[in-house]
């Protein structure tokens, strides 16, 4: 027969389990806001490093595919005479890498399709584009 009778406070079984609630809600409290917030930080499931040759006015991959989760970083020789760089936008690109000279992108979790192109003016139209396609292989 389970007894019904208020928790005192002087019943130890009582305060434990008082204890364990209290750490499921803290718990609850340090876990929902993973999932709530949108920026949250994804789950890094796999690390992949991929090589591009920069050319005047072109990448050496036009279009590759990543698994879900994962993250990419870009090892980017300018093998052509003219500068370059490599990015997705203003805010998100490396500076210009000279000619002869290599750079890095860490792109991190791509997320969604997404491409990457030189910035640097009219560029990008003759050519120096790529698209990350985000698949389960
Ligand atoms: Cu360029």
């Amino acid at each position: 027969m389970v007894s019904l009778r208020p928790n005192t406070g002087t019943d130890s079984t009582g305060f434990i389990a008082t204890v364990v609630v209290a750490w499921i809600a803290l718990a609850a409290l340090l876990v929902i806001p993973a999932y709530a917030t949108h920026e949250s930080a994804p789950t890094v499931l796999a690390k992949q490093t991929v090589h591009i040759d920069m050319l005047d006015f072109d990448f050496s991959e036009d279009e590759i595919t990543v698994s879900p989760g994962t993250e990419l970083n870009f090892i980017l020789h300018n093998i052509g005479d003219s500068q370059h760089n490599f990015g997705r936008s203003d805010d998100d690109v490396t500076p210009r890498i000279k000619s002869g000279e290599t750079g890095d992108f860490n792109a991190g979790v791509i997320k969604h399709d997404t491409i990457f192109f030189c910035l640097i003016p009219g560029h990008r139209e003759l050519g120096m584009e790529l698209t990350v396609t985000v698949a389960a292989s």
